[in-house]
């Protein structure tokens, strides 16, 4: 494969509805997209940095300076580059994951689409769809939290995930469990919000049936998880903590985590998350797939990966139109509370060129002699 260029794109795509989580309430979600051209087809990424380093250490700036001055350059001197390749070339340059999954997607996709290969054979997928679960914000109060449980159940999600922080935990749980019944597949997500101090106040949580939590204390405190998960029932489930399959290791050998969030963005690609979906199988510890709020290409890749067998529970792998009025590809569609994984080479969508221009922010072309041209369209 001989590649001509790299495009590198800032959008800007409205929220249906704000989202507020323990570390902040999201309006829009800006996202870079990584386009990958060789001289037969062009591949897609999406980065899952947030504008703000609030989820993680990494935002929109640091992925596109990241992008531009050391992971596109490296991909382009490569002779024959593939994704492997790519991959071994950026682990160089220390941590950024989710600038490297990007693009290591878009040369994955690039590379599948030559060969005529769908994403979802690439990874192993043993599925045709997959479940589709849904993550809830905090919300003002219990009445509107439950319109909206209302909504995504009357929708056909199979699994409801409540955002919860200190003040926001026992009284919504409580009142969703009440409302719709034990026959509910219900979780919790902290993002880091507590402290090993709150276990007692978090062994509240026991006897309300919980699938998982997730991530309760912060990123880094897996000895913290590993206690906790001695002071509460209720499985802990890690999602910003696992950031590589060493890591998962760890955690899972430690006892910080019964179940993992398997985000590609987060570990550094599909590769890794892989080998994370792998190990995790081997040591007997289900997975589920993540969310953050992506556009179809991201979802795309997320959905396939979905399919892998130790891909156990519903994942926040929601429609289209829990996100956007509009997509930049074509929807994906609840089907039966189910999303079809598409069959198509690569990523199998197709990026609608008019939608993608209205919610453009910047565009700049990165060609293999390292010539930058930047176009800003506004
Ligand atoms: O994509 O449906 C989605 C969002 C799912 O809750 C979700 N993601 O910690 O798991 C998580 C959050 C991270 C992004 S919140 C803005
Ligand atoms: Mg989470």
């Amino acid at each position: 494969m001989k590649l001509e260029g790299v495009e590198l794109r800032r959008i800007a795509m409205p929220l249906v509805a704000p989202f507020r989580t323990s570390f902040g309430t999201e309006l829009d979600r800006e996202v870079v997209l990584v386009r990958v051209v060789s001289a037969d087809a062009e591949g897609w990424g999406e980065c899952v940095a947030m504008s703000a380093p609030r989820y993680s250490a990494e935002y929109v700036d640091t992925a596109v300076d990241m992008l531009r001055r050391f992971l596109v350059p490296a991909l382009l001197a490569l002779p024959e580059p593939d994704v492997h390749r790519a991959e071994r070339v950026f682990a160089q340059f220390k941590g950024h994951p989710m600038a490297k999954a990007a693009l290591e997607a878009a040369v994955l996709d690039v590379q599948l689409r030559e060969a005529g290969t769908p994403l979802s054979a690439f990874l192993g997928a043993v599925r045709e769809t997959v479940p589709a679960g849904v993550s809830v914000g905090i919300m003002d109060s219990v009445p509107e939290l439950l319109n909206a449980v209302d909504g995504y159940l009357d929708d056909g999600y199979v699994r409801i995930k409540l955002k919860i922080e200190p003040g926001w935990d026992l009284a919504p749980v409580r009142a969703v469990r009440e409302r719709y019944g034990s026959e509910l597949l219900l979780q919790v997500d902290a993002n880091t919000a507590y402290t090993l101090a709150d276990a007692r106040h978090l062994a509240k949580l026991d006897p309300f049936d919980l699938l998982l939590i997730e991530q309760p204390l912060p990123e880094h405190d897996l000895a913290g998880h590993a206690a906790l998960a001695q002071l509460v029932t209720t499985p802990i489930c890690l999602d910003e903590s696992i950031t590589s399959a060493a890591v998962a290791v760890h955690a899972i050998t430690i006892g910080a985590t019964r179940i993992v969030n398997i985000k590609p963005g987060r570990v550094g690609g599909y590769l890794e998350a892989r080998r994370i979906h792998d190990l995790c199988a081997q040591h007997g510890i289900p997975v589920w797939m993540g969310g953050m709020l992506e556009t179809g290409v991201g979802r795309a890749g997320n959905v396939a990966m979905a399919a892998m067998p130790n891909f156990t529970l519903p994942g926040d792998t929601s429609a289209s139109d829990r996100y956007f009025h509009q997509d930049i590809t074509e929807p994906f569609i609840l089907h039966e509370g189910r999303l079809k994984v598409p069959t198509g080479p690569g990523l199998g969508v197709t990026v609608d060129a008019r939608r993608l221009e209205e919610v453009t922010t910047a565009v700049q072309l990165v060609r293999p002699e390292g010539a930058v041209k930047a176009a800003p369209t506004r």
